[in-house]
């Protein structure tokens, strides 16, 4: 194998897999967490169309004229009247090099996110960092508890190192996983506080609470216990599709085990979704589940932990979420599909119409696309040189250019053209990628990890200033959906990445409501309606609806109110209405 040949698969998904590019074929690294597959996205990598030709305003022009464009546009007198939106279609570490330029320039940028932030914020309050189990971890672990995530979808290179576990599935949906569970436990949506609530609350009337640990890092756990017995039991449980006889079989199943609480982003698509993962953590803390071999609780990590980026420069920044196009007088969108993915399309798409520069630079058309001025093609991972880490393990991938190709311009040179021209200091391509590849460390394997990483976090305790973890004080309660209400579930496709790769289209409902597949609904919630075909799915909760991520339409539904903590999106807050059949 030729070191060369050496790449990684760029997408925003916790696997991040090793790839060797040998004679046009993408084929699967061997060694490590690859596990010697990849998924069908990458299997299909070159059957996608991609845009090819730059063109402005439905003309197309070269790629020359499409940069002099750009630098006409950037040469507006108030530069914070620009803005630099950038998404996550590509998780590579070197797209972030736009930025440089940016902040540089004194345009705007963004914060906040669309995907796990209020998650995030959860685990920094009670944890005082966001330190990930990573999956090397998960593997030494005797029960792992699926909570709000859906592996055989987003994450299937964990499968091969969970065969002979016992499993428990926290979920709304029967799941491929749930439905190879030793115990699923099909809960309603929105409600899993007060499942987290009352483990914690039966841990401690059974007599099982880690003492010791909980004496030691834990010490205002009784003050927990009493925000848990606010929880009334019988009409709680009744209220989200729990029993007594489940919480008996989790304790049983974890107590004095070695266990993984393996979450997703389900959990806390919803304003108050910090304190969702934190009475999580709470849970796990009152086992002693911190700081052991095969033991914790993952998430999607932070990708960057332990590498401090170049990139990341203090400018002025907006939200993410609800993003004022329509303020600035160019936008310049990238490696993202706001028009779908961001919350609240209609307004999304009101505010882009009314902005009088759009710029989109990516690798495929889409909503966005279609209503740009500017369309700039970007290079595939496989025409640039790039190194990315991951959310759910401590590797660090360099990523070689394999093809040359005439289509498109890499971040790099894109972001290196508008230095020059705007006199911006920018160093070379070898320096950042060798800047980056320095936080990294040869593994026995011959695979490259992140330093700084600890194997087994929180080890002494808690990062917090005192060690202790910081419970929840005070939770809001949650509204039930009225009697023609649905909750609406948006989770991730199988077929699609986002709103890249093959789409969904469908609304997914229980057929106990007696719609017939093929079927057009109408689906209304607070901030707009969608017309979707039905398919009926005996997966799901009689009072929920599933979307999945990437369906045109589905945002319309959504709110673009931000998580109360971590500055995120609440993609399943609203309650949904079928109007009209
Ligand atoms: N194939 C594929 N893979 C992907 C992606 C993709 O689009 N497609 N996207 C990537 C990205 S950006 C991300 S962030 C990750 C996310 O990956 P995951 O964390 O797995 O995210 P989701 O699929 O959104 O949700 C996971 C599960 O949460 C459940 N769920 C929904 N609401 C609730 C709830 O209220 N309570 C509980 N307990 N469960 C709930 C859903 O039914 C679903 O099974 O996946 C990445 N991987
Ligand atoms: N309803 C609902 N909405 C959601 C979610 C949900 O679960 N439900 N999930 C949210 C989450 S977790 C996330 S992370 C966001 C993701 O949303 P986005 O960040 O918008 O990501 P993608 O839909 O993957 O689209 C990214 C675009 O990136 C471009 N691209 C790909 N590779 C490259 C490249 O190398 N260079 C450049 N310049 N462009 C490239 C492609 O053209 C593609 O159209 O969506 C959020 N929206
Ligand atoms: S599983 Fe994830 S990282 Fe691996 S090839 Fe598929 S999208 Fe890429
Ligand atoms: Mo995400």
């Amino acid at each position: 194998m030729k070191k060369s040949s050496i790449t990684a698969c760029p997408l925003d998904c916790y696997d991040a897999c090793g790839i060797i590019y040998d004679e046009n074929r993408l084929k699967p690294f061997k060694n490590g967490h690859t596990n010697g597959f990849l998924c069908s996205h990458l299997n299909h990598y070159d059957k996608f169309e991609r845009i090819i030709k730059p063109r402005y305003k439905g003309q197309e022009i070269t790629m020359k004229e499409a940069l002099l464009k750009l630098k006409e546009l950037f040469k507006s007198e108030l530069k914070s009247d620009i803005l630099h939106y950038r998404g996550s279609g590509n998780f590579a570490l070197m797209q972030e090099v736009t930025d440089h330029f940016f902040a540089n320039l004194g345009a705007t940028l963004t914060n906040g996110t669309l995907c796990d932030g209020a998650g995030e914020a959860g685990i920094i309050e009670g944890r005082g960092s966001n330190k990930n189990m990573s999956l090397s971890e998960i593997e030494k672990s005797d029960v792992i508890i699926f909570w709000g995530r859906n592996p055989h979808t987003t994450s299937s290179h964990l499968l091969p190192l969970i065969k002979d576990k016992t499993i428990i599935v926290i979920d709304p949906v029967k799941t491929k996983i749930a439905q190879m569970a030793d115990l699923h436990v099909q809960i309603k949506p929105h409600t899993d506080i007060y499942l987290a609530l009352l483990l914690s609350r039966f841990v401690h009337i059974n007599d099982s609470l880690n003492e010791e640990f909980v004496e030691k890092y834990a010490s205002e756990f009784e003050e927990y216990y009493e925000l848990t017995q606010s929880v009334r039991i019988k009409t709680t449980l009744e209220n989200i599709g729990v029993t007594l006889g489940n919480i008996g079989d989790i304790l049983e199943y974890t107590i004095d085990k070695k266990v993984a609480i393996v979450c997703g982003v389900g959990i806390q698509k919803y304003r108050d979704g910090a304190d969702v993962m934190r009475s999580i953590d709470a849970f796990a803390v009152s086992l002693g589940f911190f700081g052991k071999e095969g033991c914790g609780v993952a998430y999607l990590g932070n990708s960057k932990e332990a590498i401090e980026s170049p990139f990341e420069i203090k400018a002025k920044r907006v939200s993410k979420v609800n993003t004022n196009f329509d303020e600035f007088d160019t936008v310049f969108i990238q490696g993202s599909n706001p028009l779908a993915q961001m919350p609240d399309s209609l307004r999304v798409k009101n505010a882009l119409e009314k902005t009088p520069n759009v710029v989109y630079f990516g690798l495929y058309e889409n909503e966005t696309s279609a209503m740009a001025d500017l369309v700039i093609p970007a290079k595939t991972f496989l025409e640039k040189e790039d190194i990315r880490t991951s959310y759910s393990h401590n590797g660090l991938m360099v990523m070689n250019k394999q093809i040359e190709s005439d289509i498109g311009i890499s971040e790099y040179d894109l972001a290196a053209y508008l230095c020059k021209e705007f006199n911006i200091e920018l160093k070379s391509e070898q320096e950042y990628l060798q800047y980056f590849k320095n936080f990294g460390i040869k593994k026995i394997n011959g695979c490259f990890e992140v330093e700084n990483r600890e194997a087994i976090p929180y080890k002494d305790g808690f990062d917090t200033s005192d060690s202790e973890f910081v419970f929840l004080e005070e939770f809001e309660t949650q509204q039930s959906e009225g009697e023609d209400e649905f909750n609406l579930i948006t989770p991730k496709s199988h077929t699609s990445l986002n709103s890249q790769f093959k789409r969904d289209t469908y609304v997914y409902i229980n057929p106990s409501h007696g719609y017939n597949d093929t079927q057009q609904l109408e689906l209304t919630s607070e901030n707009g309606s969608v017309v979707l075909e039905v398919k009926n799915d005996n997966r799901l909760r009689d009072d929920t609806l599933l979307i999945y991520s990437g369906t045109p339409g589905v945002n319309n539904l959504t709110s673009s109110k931000h998580s109360y903590e971590g500055k995120s999106a609440v993609f399943q807050e609203n309650k949904v209405k079928i109007t009209k059949k």
